[in-house]
């Protein structure tokens, strides 16, 4: 909570602060800025705005005064330990993470999560509500944060009210599970804008508000009982290209990416894949097309290594620690039985990486392996492509990813379909160069134009032009 008087007219709300807290080998505590594309488009938007990020500082019961980090003030909101449990492993990442993502686990509905949901979504519209000036714009983001808009529009009505979410809107079929369908839509109606990934992803919003509530659209605007009128539309977020080309161009880099090939046995194709380690993932659907196909002998062992790099995730989730299992022993099974002394078939990594070693992977890989069961967008994929400057390599992406509306010229696969992705990666490697750089170029085009800054921008312009006379 705030407890300082000032006042910004920009304000981000999200579930965590764009900082870490570490602690040093000599004891020394310091908030580490953690670089992501939210944080790297909106900076320059808070600097010249005078701006404030609202969110969690990442641990249980801390207590924290407003402070400045890298530039950002940040205004931590504070969540008890039972809070982390409920609002958000539960509610947040077992209940809407895998109904959002089409049920591929099973949602779990707890009332008691649902009550800590309101309660945090509440602390979090507080907070911000007392940093926002009057008129100020306030940018929510996030499935988290759903119940935000209404709250901070009933608190505070000058305010104009941004929401994005970057992960999908699931069809009316599927969201009508959830025992508080209405308490949500009704949430997000408080925002003057509300943005998806995907058309898709817009339309079944609009659906559910056409379902759940008196609310009437018509293309992407909604009409309130009151008068009021706000729109749902996609806006596809994007990556900060130029800084992912930047390093890719790094002597430094370009050496790395050789030394990785060369400690891999210089195998003719490199493979990668990179997701934290999450059921929406396909990281088991693409294991077992490999696995067949070396089964086969359609490729081996000497010519091609797959690097699937399993980022840590949501470790203390049930069905997160299964996955981690099931994937562990997939790997394990697929080297026993394929691999020599001097090539392994997988080369797998459950750590995160400093952005200059991604880029050394990418710049390393033949083919990216995009597999995801659904994704709201799935940065991976656009990452691989802004770092292949050099014209070269295949990206094989699943039409289930927010990123195949705009990576037409990807090897586009359903990743439910093990017979067609092992074609698809037989394609890949197979490829002839002019091909590859064909398909590569309009892939560059696409997202070296189409940058976070542009997503930003396009966001809050059409934000700004939405205020309600
Ligand atoms: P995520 O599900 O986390 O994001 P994604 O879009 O792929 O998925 O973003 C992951 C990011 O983490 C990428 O920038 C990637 O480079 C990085 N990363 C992954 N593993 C790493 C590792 N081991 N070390 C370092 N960095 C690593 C959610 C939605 C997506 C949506 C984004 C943004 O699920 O669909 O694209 O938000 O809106």
């Amino acid at each position: 909570m705030t407890d300082s008087s000032r006042r910004v007219d920009f304000v981000v709300v999200s579930n965590r602060l764009p900082v870490d807290h570490v602690v040093d080998d000599d004891g020394t505590e310091r908030w580490q800025p953690s670089p992501g594309g939210l944080v790297t488009a909106l900076s320059p938007v808070m600097a010249t705005n005078d701006g404030a990020w609202v969110g969690w500082p990442g641990r249980a019961d801390l207590d924290l005064d407003e402070f400045d980090a890298d530039g950002l003030h940040l205004v931590p909101v504070r969540l008890s330990s039972d809070e982390v449990d409920r609002y958000y492993e539960g509610f947040s990442n077992d209940t809407l993470w895998p109904l959002y993502h089409d049920v591929i686990a099973p949602p779990h509905y707890h009332r008691e999560w649902w009550e800590a949901y309101v309660a945090v979504n509440e602390r979090f519209a507080a907070a911000a509500a007392s940093i926002a000036a009057e008129g100020a714009t306030v940018w929510v983001q996030d499935y988290q944060l759903q119940l935000v808009p209404r709250m901070l529009r009933e608190a505070r009505p000058d305010l104009t009210i941004g929401f994005f979410n970057h992960i999908p809107f699931p069809p009316y079929g599927i969201y009508s599970q959830l025992p508080w369908r209405t308490q949500i839509v009704e949430g997000l109606l408080g925002a003057d804008v509300v943005g998806f990934q995907r058309p898709a992803d817009a339309r079944n919003f609009q659906s559910a508000v056409r379902r759940l509530t008196t609310a009437t659209t018509s293309q992407t605007a909604i009409r309130l009982p009151d008068g009021r009128r706000l729109v749902a539309k996609a806006y596809p977020i994007s990556i900060d290209s130029a800084s992912y080309e930047q390093l890719a161009r790094r002597p430094d880099i370009r050496e790395r990416a050789r030394q990785i090939r060369e400690d891999l046995g210089n195998p003719k194709v490199v493979m990668l894949g990179v997701d934290r380690l999450d059921y929406t993932k396909g990281i088991g659907h693409r294991l077992k097309a490999f696995g067949e196909l070396l089964a086969e002998g359609r490729v081996s062992v000497e010519d091609v290594t797959l690097v699937q790099v399993a980022t840590p995730s949501r470790e203390r989730v049930d069905a997160y620690r299964q996955l981690r299992d099931e994937i562990e022993l997939t790997v394990g099974r697929i080297n026993g039985d394929y691999g020599t002394i001097s090539h392994q078939a997988i080369s797998y990594l459950h750590h995160g990486f400093p952005r200059e070693e991604m880029v050394a992977l990418c710049l390393a890989a033949d083919v990216m392996l995009v597999t995801a069961l659904r994704d709201g967008m799935n940065l991976v994929a656009k990452e691989y492509v802004a770092v292949r400057h050099d014209g070269d390599g295949v990206l094989v992406l699943s039409e289930f990813t927010g990123a195949a509306d705009e990576l037409k010229t990807s090897l586009r696969v359903n990743p439910h379909d093990i017979d067609g992705l092992k074609d698809a990666i037989v394609q890949a490697i197979e490829m002839p160069q002019a091909e590859r750089r064909r398909r590569m170029r309009a892939m560059r085009k696409r997202v070296l134009e189409f940058d976070v800054a542009y997503w930003s921008s396009t966001f809050l312009r059409e934000l700004a032009a939405s205020k309600n006379p």
